[in-house]
């Protein structure tokens, strides 16, 4: 039996790769200086692995930016528009790697950055690799290699892992017409062929090849490239010992395929799907000789392992294959996972009884090898005291008063077919609010966060540090709030945010306010590139104890004649972005989320605020890799946000919004969701997603995005009119609000000002038309 662990975070257990990342960008460090943080964090996690008795240890894994990205670089599949970079020989191939994930604006060059999207159904963002019908392919980078030597010179063995050939183009994008980009394969090859050359001059014995989309729908075509594929690489280097890996789900009709690859070991998740187990042992199919790597230890959640499980699956794997047959392993990278839960040992706001129930990146290399040096036979286990402690904490978790709180089960039953769903239909509600709210025509708003600046992180900082009292800080946010609402009336918005200038994570602040949850302080995981979260750990029923944001928007409100909206995190996304219990259905614990909000929502409106947004930027990333599977998650996901919301009176206006995903193929359900308003991102897709609206015939208000947030550039009036009056044509005047695409969180004052006063008067000019057509 061996172990196996399929990839370890790159930011270091104090973001050490961020902090040097943001400091090269910045020229405040050299390259070299970010090259030498690398190769520490490398050389530390290859060291903890192998102290940790990891087998198959990981190289090529640690990336700067993205491993698919990385992947790009060596097959050289470099868009056409960094050709000018990739040719300045006074600029390094990490420039040109950085320039493509981030753009690049300096020396008169303006190229855009490569596309990034989510990973499978992850807060993990990859950049997308871009491909043409002629696409050329060739090795063009030597860094799965240089990093198999630095681990040999250090003493490590280690396994080199790529993305496979079939994953990597499906997780590309074709930037032409006229083809497909699995049509490639032929192309690719012969780059993998270089590669594993390479490999075999260097006696790299084992090659973790990543091909998640084993557990996607496929069609034939995709299936014939896996058996092309691996069946070229295996005549070419038979000796070379490939591990097929997949995760996030079950091989299901694509089983058949992954048993016919002439590869040596298999790995499965058998946590996100044990019973795939059954399945593969049973199967006609399975080949004599090879070995499975089985997926015990969550690489996506942080809840240890149930060791009475995992030793009940890998006896059943045992007794059919025999033990040499098997590997115990992560269920997928542990990128997903925060780094080290010993760096917690003095947080006060994550309880020793919590603690001991949990396990970060580096415990979890620990379980993989306690898990093989375990027996099967459970009277000798009971000897070992890491069994014992194993099976005690399990036994804490199942018992604890923290976890089971009957009122909010008692809550729980007493929900009715009705609470789904406002009283009326939006035609009815929608009259009384144009009664209520008398808006003009083209509506001006934002999505809700205004900048945070470094002095408005600075005042969060040092109220928790405790350097300065609540008093002050609450003080200082006030004046925050003012300011931002005087400022919005001076430039004629229709209706004002309060600037969330209190808030931290959009769901770190609302996690931090209610019953359940629990905080790290270093359980940072990589979002994209150097950004990083810190997601809530949902532990136990979730409840609100007190109202979370009904002071900070009724003093906004209290301010101003005007409409201020009030700005909640919806329940699916506080979900999607959290740590989930894994000892309830996830839709049971989304269901206790959307209580919880929907008695916010409630106080909100009691306390005069009337229009209250529900942001669910996270819902399509929930949505499960099977198509077949989508149904019943997206029933309990817009019921989650019908319970929050539908509490409210006919008046009450809702809003919700959604970013950072495409929505064409989820339209009926988001239209299911009954907002009154949705605003969306679309700026960039040049309102494609628009059609995608009209073609449904969306029923209730839309505001799609005028302009991006995510760039520094602002955008002319121009432009912005230009955008409205192509939404005018699909989209009835009336229905039609004006609005930025996201927060504007991320973006300093002097930029979002001049945006907002040209997005507002480029809502006039739409109303002057308008008039003037009458
Ligand atoms: N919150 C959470 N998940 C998310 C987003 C979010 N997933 C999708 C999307 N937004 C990812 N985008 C970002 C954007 C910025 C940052 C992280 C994810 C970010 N993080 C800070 C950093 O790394 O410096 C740390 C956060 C902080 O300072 O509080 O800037 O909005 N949950
Ligand atoms: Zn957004």
């Amino acid at each position: 039996m061996q172990t196996n662990n399929l990839g370890y975070p790159s930011i270091g257990s104090h973001r050490e790769l961020k902090k040097a990342c943001e400091a090269f960008w910045k020229n405040k460090i050299s390259e070299t200086e970010l090259l030498e943080t690398g190769k520490d964090i490398r050389l530390h996690n290859w060291k903890l692995q192998k102290d940790a008795g990891i087998d198959l240890i990981p190289s090529g894994d640690f990336s700067f930016y993205d491993q698919i990205l990385d992947m790009t670089m060596t097959v050289g599949a470099i868009p056409e528009r960094y050709s000018d970079l990739k040719a300045d020989s006074s600029k390094s191939a990490l420039d040109l790697y950085f320039a493509m994930a981030r753009g690049y604006q300096h020396d008169g060059l303006d190229i855009t950055a490569m596309e990034m999207t989510k990973w499978f159904d992850t807060n993990y963002h990859y950049i997308v690799p871009e491909f043409t019908k002629d696409q050329q392919f060739k090795l063009s980078s030597t860094k799965i290699f240089d990093e198999y030597e630095e681990a040999k010179a250090n003493g490590i063995l280690t396994k080199p892992v790529i993305p496979g050939p079939v994953s990597y183009l499906l997780l590309g994008k074709e930037k032409e017409e006229g083809f497909h980009r699995i049509d490639l394969i032929e192309k690719l090859i012969p780059v993998y062929h270089d590669i594993f050359r390479r490999f075999s001059e260097s006696g790299v014995e084992y090659v973790q090849m990543d091909e998640p989309f084993l557990v996607m729908d496929l069609d034939d075509k995709e299936r014939k490239a896996f058996t092309y594929a691996y069946e070229s690489l295996h005549q070419q280097f038979p000796d070379i010992k490939i591990i097929l890996t997949t995760y996030f789900g079950d091989l299901r009709d694509n089983l058949k395929t992954a048993l016919s690859l002439p590869v040596d070991t298999l790995h499965i998740d058998l946590v996100r799907s044990p019973e795939q187990l059954d399945e593969i042992l049973s199967s006609k199919q399975l080949p004599s000789h090879l070995n499975l790597s089985l997926g015990l230890v969550d690489g996506r959640n942080i809840w240890k392992n149930d060791f009475r499980q995992s030793l009940g699956l890998i006896q059943t794997a045992t007794e059919k294959l025999g033990a040499q047959r098997i590997t115990i392993a992560s269920s997928c990278s542990l990128l997903h996972s925060p780094c080290d839960l010993d760096l917690e040992k003095d947080n006060a706001a994550l309880s020793p009884e919590i603690k001991q129930w949990l396990a970060f990146a580096k415990q979890k290399l620990n379980e993989i090898t306690v898990l093989k040096n375990l027996s099967l036979d459970e009277e000798r286990n009971t000897a070992q005291q890491e069994y014992i402690s194993n099976i005690n904490a399990a036994k804490s978790r199942q018992t604890s008063k923290l976890i089971h709180n009957p009122k909010v089960s008692q809550r729980l039953n007493s929900v009715t077919e009705e609470d789904f769903s406002r009283s009326s239909s939006f035609p009815e509600r929608k009259e009384l609010q144009n009664q209520l709210l008398e808006l003009p025509l083209f509506p001006t708003t934002t999505i809700g966060s205004f900048p945070q600046t470094a002095e408005v992180r600075k005042w969060r900082a040092d109220f928790k540090k405790g350097n300065i009292t609540q008093q002050q800080y609450e003080t200082f946010l006030k004046q925050e709030i003012e300011k931002s609402i005087h400022w919005q009336e001076d430039i004629n918005m229709d209706v004002l945010v309060h600037g969330e200038f209190e808030r931290n994570d959009m769901v770190e602040y609302f996690g931090e306010k209610l019953e359940g949850f629990a905080f790290t302080k270093f359980g940072w995981v990589q979002s994209y590139g150097s950004r990083c979260v810190k997601p809530p750990i949902i532990y136990g029923d979730v409840h609100r104890p007190q109202p979370m944001t009904v002071a900070w928007t009724a003093y906004a409100q209290s301010l101003t004649d005007k409409i201020v909206k009030g700005m909640l995190t919806g329940p699916v996304t506080i979900l999607q972005w959290s740590f989930v219990r894994n000892d309830q259905p996830r839709a049971s614990t989304c269901q206790q989320i959307s209580l919880a909000i929907r008695d916010e929502v409630l106080d909100l409106e009691k306390a005069g605020i009337e229009i209250i947004q529900v942001d669910e930027p996270a819902i399509r990333e929930g949505l499960p890799l099977r198509k077949s599977d989508w149904d019943a998650y997206l029933k309990w996901a817009v019921g989650a946000f019908k319970l929050a919301t539908s509490g409210v009176k006919d008046e009450t206006q809702i809003h919700t919004h959604m970013c950072y995903s495409e929505f064409n193929d989820i339209i009926g359900n988001i239209a299911d969701m009954d907002a009154d308003v949705i605003t969306i991102e679309c700026s960039r897709s040049q309102m494609e997603l628009l059609d995608a609206f009209a073609d449904f015939e969306y029923p209730n208000d839309i505001g799609p995005g005028v302009y991006d947030i995510h760039s520094p550039r602002v955008p002319s009036r121009a432009e912005m009119v230009a955008l409205l009056e192509k939404a005018k044509k699909v989209i009835p005047a009336e229905r039609l609000w004006v609005n930025p695409d996201c927060g504007l969180k991320t973006r300093d004052w002097k930029e979002t000002k001049t945006a907002l006063v040209e997005m507002i008067a480029a809502a006039r000019q739409l109303r002057e038309r308008i008039n003037e057509a009458v």
